[in-house]
């Protein structure tokens, strides 16, 4: 299934059935009163987060979806059946938004919850409700309430406790598939991850984070240069933004500035979240080479990170060796101790 990650839905709630006009007929008692039952509500339309479902494509199948219609009242004051509500299922992280307005109207992050988009009308009162002291046969009921009708906007934000940044080709794609059991497509090519992939991470003490890895950022993204920047929505609520930079690179000091440059124009609060800095493909180089220890520096110092206040821990590692893993748990965990994982409230309902 192709990943389809924003989409504009058309929903109808049920309309509420008509209200019958109908008068008992007994035998001996030819003439009983009105006993026209009232209409059936109209089924409503719920959206319901499902871990199972990783994208928003399975709802373009219909230009509208409609919940079923309210029956007509019946004889003998029965009401009509109500319509059947009709549950459409997304993927956990779903927002909400009012397509008309703008509204955010509701955000499926939870495991299983479920938002009211349209209410079904409620039926018409049957003509039993009608009858007074001059009028014992009324010959009038109510039609039923029409249901609401809404174009909404869902937008999907994949919930992760980490996102991975990194130039194409850095190697995020390959870390995630050493770090978590996912099974990212790793090639040679800029632009090899075209959608999000979501890996777990779990940690001695069987913590687990979830970490999301996004199609590579290039210089100029904000304008729309590669794949754009339209794949930060999905690494918008973590908690934590791993730096991925390809040490063979000619200036990865340059690389993680164009990043940060990227980022800030996308959102400022982003910028502000906690770093980690991975210098990957350290297999490539030595440690002690000159351009390590000059790399080094230049991430070490203040005057570098003047913009954010922060100076972040860096790391080497080799994805592909699989060699500096542990600090990196180590120092990743640790910026979640006091922060609570979405993993540990997500899972176990989420898949990997
Ligand atoms: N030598 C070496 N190569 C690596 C390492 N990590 C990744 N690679 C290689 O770098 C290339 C790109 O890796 P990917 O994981 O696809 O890179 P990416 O950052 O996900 O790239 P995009 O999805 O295009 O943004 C592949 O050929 C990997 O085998 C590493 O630690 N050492
Ligand atoms: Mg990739």
């Amino acid at each position: 299934m192709k990943f389809i990650d924003e989409i504009e839905i058309h929903v109808k709630a049920g309309n509420g059935g008509p209200g019958a006009v109908h008068f008992l007929h007994e035998k001996y008692r030819e003439f009983g009163g009105p006993d026209g039952g009232d209409g059936g509500k109209g089924g409503d339309i719920y959206l319901k987060a499902n871990s199972g479902i990783q994208t928003l494509g399975h709802l373009l199948k219909k230009e509208i979806y409609k919940a079923e219609n309210g029956e007509a009242g019946k004889s003998r004051n029965k009401s009509g059946k109500s319509g059947e509500d009709l549950i459409l299922q997304v993927p956990q992280g779903t927002v909400v938004e009012d397509a008309d307005s703008g509204e955010i109207l509701g955000d499926l992050t939870f495991p299983d919850s479920s938002f009211l988009a349209v209410k079904g009308g409620k039926g018409g009162l049957g003509n039993q409700h009608f009858a007074t002291s001059v009028n014992q046969a009324p010959l009038h009921a109510k039609p039923g309430f029409p249901g609401e009708e809404k174009f909404l906007r869902l937008n999907l934000k994949l919930i992760a406790d980490a996102g991975l940044i990194g130039l194409p080709n850095a190697g995020k794609s390959t870390l995630l598939s050493v770090i978590s059991k996912s099974h990212p497509r790793i090639a040679d090519y800029a632009f090899t991850t075209l959608t999000p992939n979501l890996g777990v991470i779990t940690g001695d003490d069987n913590r687990r984070l979830i970490v999301a890895d996004i199609p590579g950022i290039i210089e100029g993204a904000h304008r729309g240069a590669g794949l754009g920047l339209s794949f930060l929505r999905h690494i918008e609520r973590v908690e934590v933004i791993l730096y991925v930079l390809d040490i063979t690179s000619v200036d990865p000091a340059e690389d993680l500035r164009t990043l940060q440059t990227e980022l800030a124009s996308y959102s400022e609060a982003l910028t502000e979240r906690p770093v980690l800095v991975l210098l990957n493909k350290m297999d490539c180089i030595d440690y002690d080479s000159e351009f390590a220890v000059s790399i080094s520096e230049k991430l070490k110092s203040p005057e570098f990170w003047k913009k954010t206040g922060q100076v972040p821990e860096f790391i080497f590692i080799s994805a592909k060796e699989k060699k500096g893993l542990e600090k990196f748990y180590s120092l990743l965990f640790d910026l979640f101790q006091d922060v609570s994982s979405l993993a540990e409230k997500m899972l176990p309902g989420w898949k990997e």
